[in-house]
């Protein structure tokens, strides 16, 4: 009789095993997730719970385990700009291709680090920031490599429309821009592709600027780094840091004369010619933005993912760059839009856009660029050795070999 009792105790557990069992395999099956299908809901009823310990050692659960719930993203426009806009594209292409696995949520307009934008690479190189698509200028207070993009007139003009954007490219995916990166891989932030706020045109409600005399006294709202306020004294203006998020009231109230920001990017989606009538187109300086992570984030991903996020990040930038530039280059941006992105931009002339909203317009001669650029050898002096000699001389290599023309800058260098 003990001994009946003990089979039929030993075939109920057998029995209760193999449907735990069955069970299991059934559960696990509905809650993978394919192709077509978004993961389960990250809550976990009892059952779910119990497989989850059985399955540890699983790969399935392991490639689910260490995704964030929410990955934070920073930029410091708004979601009107196309600097906002590609950063939204980033973002959702990443949640669609990973199937919902890497949700973002995107800070816009500086609201991760209250509006100063100046801290955005410190919280992205310790985590607060997971993703960014960030400004040079606003890093370049820590990473001070990045000051070569705002060296003043660096870049030539070149001899034909656009090859000034030509040089830019040359620097970016040339031997400077590897380097750049790898710097900001020290800093703890991986650089996935180059996007650009673009050239940086001054504004002001004044009066035109042809002639650094023009200038002259002018009150100018530059960014919270050093190398402007050093450029704008140079040139005989009055420079006054101050953060995007209050420059807007500051150009209002006449707080300030004038500012400095590109034509596509800042000032047609600011409607800063509501403010400022006058535009002198100079080029003075590159801003390029980096779409970027941080590092400890980006180890974390298996190989798939990090594969999806840096396409992503390329085909948006590609997509943001093509309108920072689009009207002011030699057609190549415009072509891309429309040829790859199947994309015609609102405004494809950017000037006579401005024109018709009031603004007078001035494009410096080349011989009138010269003469800014001849007032501004004490800004090299001091911020090339910051720099570096080596990433500068990288750079007018990258940009020789590309375009074939000679770069002069007003320094000499200390070797060869
Ligand atoms: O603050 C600016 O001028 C802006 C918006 O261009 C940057 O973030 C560098």
């Amino acid at each position: 009789m003990a001994k009946n009792t003990f089979y039929i105790a030993i075939i109920i557990a057998v029995v209760v095993i193999v449907a735990a069992v069955a069970g299991f395999a059934m559960l696990s099956r509905k809650g993978a997730p394919t192709a077509t299908t978004a993961p389960p809901s990250p809550k976990p009823s009892v059952a779910t719970k119990t497989t989850v310990v059985a399955t540890t050692s699983t790969t399935t659960t392991q490639a689910t385990t260490h995704y964030k719930k929410e990955y934070k993203m920073s930029v410091v426009v708004g979601p009107n700009s196309p600097w906002g806009q590609a950063a939204k594209m980033w973002a959702e292409e990443i949640e669609k291709r990973t199937h919902g696995k890497i949700k973002i949520k995107i800070y816009f307009a500086g609201q991760l680090f209250a509006g100063k934008q100046t801290n955005e690479f410190q919280l992205l190189s310790q985590g607060v920031a997971d993703f960014a698509v960030g400004s040079t200028i606003n890093w370049s207070p820590v990473i001070k490599q990045l000051n070569l993009f705002t060296l003043p007139f660096f870049f030539p003009e070149g001899k034909h429309k656009g090859d000034i954007y030509k040089a830019v490219d040359a620097v970016e995916n040339g031997v400077a821009g590897k380097k750049i990166f790898q710097i900001l891989e020290k800093y703890g932030v991986v650089g996935l592709a180059w996007g650009e706020n673009g050239f940086r045109q001054i504004t002001n409600w004044k009066h035109p600027i042809r002639t650094p005399s023009d200038l002259s006294g002018l009150k100018i709202r530059v960014v919270g780094s050093p190398i402007f306020i050093d450029t704008f004294k140079a040139l005989g203006a009055n420079p006054t840091e101050m953060n995007w998020a209050d420059a807007l009231t500051a150009f209002q109230q006449r707080v300030v004369d004038g500012q400095e920001n590109p034509i596509n990017i800042v000032i047609i989606p600011y409607k800063i010619y509501e403010f400022h009538k006058y535009m002198t187109v100079w080029d003075y300086a590159i801003d390029p933005l980096i779409f970027a992570v941080n590092k400890k984030d980006w180890d974390s991903f298996d190989e798939q993912t990090k594969k999806i996020i840096l396409e992503a990040a390329i085909k948006a930038a590609k997509w943001e760059k093509a309108m920072a530039r689009v009207g002011l280059d030699d057609g190549t941006s415009l072509k891309i839009l429309k040829e790859e992105f199947n994309y015609t931009p609102k405004i494809t002339d950017p000037i006579k856009y401005l024109e018709e909203k009031g603004m007078k317009i001035t494009i410096l001669t080349p011989q009138e660029r010269d003469v800014f650029k001849s007032k501004v050898a004490s800004v090299y002096k001091k911020w090339v050795p910051i720099i570096g000699e080596d990433l500068v001389k990288a750079a007018i290599d990258d940009i020789e070999n590309a375009l074939g023309i000679k770069v002069n800058i007003p320094y000499s260098f200390s070797s060869k």
